[in-house]
């Protein structure tokens, strides 16, 4: 026994020793990506909770079919029973899944509206989706710039493919994010695993969420709505920096942006924007 468990948990130790800090999807991860707001552990929260509720079930239905099989077979009952009805037993197989979903109902309609609420922002990024890159907006702060994939070619060592931006989004640590999304063409959807995030970007519509990044770290997505042939190479990049380093972030690229003529920053060739299929 020990044979197999022994290198079994060894393994599963590595797994949960997985480095936390560049939060992106890693070579047989089976689970989500390590939560790093308090929206994703409310989200692994409620699916390991309900992956209980499926385990239990499961268990329960193979349970009763093995006694049934067993208990009921055609060998031991040569003379069926002519019975149909049995009020109690309907009763209990009818209320008790109402009751289970009754019992998911509550945290999971808690964590729609509490995603749904922009409680005091501190910050405002808008988020706008084109074929095929992003751009960001701070509109407090008057910052803007487009962020576009890292060719293969271009790529840096440590840097994931298809995952990297030439133009990260930085946003600052424990600071409560309000983000609103929209696409100048066609429906995308912004979407980051590890915080929990994933909301359309949809033409003449504002549609509105919150993250809070519990520590700092490079966090990465990618869009999510199929968005026409090169939807799979417009990456998210979110580097999430204390808050003193955001705040002189944002002075450098204020001081960058007046200064340009376009009025935007650039932080990279963009002349084979929305050519980014590499
Ligand atoms: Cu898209």
């Amino acid at each position: 026994m020990s044979r197999i468990f022994v290198p079994a948990l060894a393994f599963l130790s590595l797994l949960a020793a997985a480095p936390a800090l560049a939060d992106q999807p890693q070579p047989w991860g089976i689970w989500t990506q390590p939560a790093a707001s308090p929206t994703m552990h409310q989200i692994v929260a409620l699916n390991s909770l309900i992956t209980g509720i499926i385990l239990g079930i499961v268990v329960l239905v193979f349970g009763l079919l093995g006694y049934v099989i067993y208990r009921f077979r055609a060998s031991r009952n040569p003379v069926p029973a002519k019975w149909t009805h049995n009020t109690p037993l309907e009763l209990a197989w009818t209320l008790g899944p109402v009751l289970v979903l009754v019992l998911i109902a509550f945290p999971s309609f808690h964590l729609l509206y509490s995603m749904d609420r922009v409680k005091d922002a501190d910050l405002t990024l808008k988020v706008t989706g084109h074929q095929w890159y992003w751009s960001y907006d701070y509109p407090d702060q008057k910052i803007s710039f487009d962020a576009n994939l890292v060719q293969d070619s271009d790529l840096k060592p440590g840097q994931p493919r298809l995952l990297t931006a030439d133009a990260p989004v930085v946003l600052p640590v424990d600071t409560v994010v309000r983000i609103q999304t929209t696409a100048d063409d066609v429906i995308h959807s912004w979407s980051v695993p590890a915080l929990g995030v994933k909301i359309d970007a949809i033409p003449g519509r504002l549609n509105e969420t919150w993250v809070k990044i519990d520590q700092p770290g490079t966090y990465y997505g990618q869009c999510s709505q199929l968005c026409g042939i090169n939807h799979g190479f417009m990456p998210i990049e979110i580097d999430a920096v204390p808050k003193d380093q955001f705040a002189a972030w944002l002075q450098q690229n204020q001081a960058k942006q007046k200064s340009s003529s376009a009025g935007r920053v650039q932080f990279a060739d963009t002349s084979n924007r929305g050519n980014n299929r590499p």
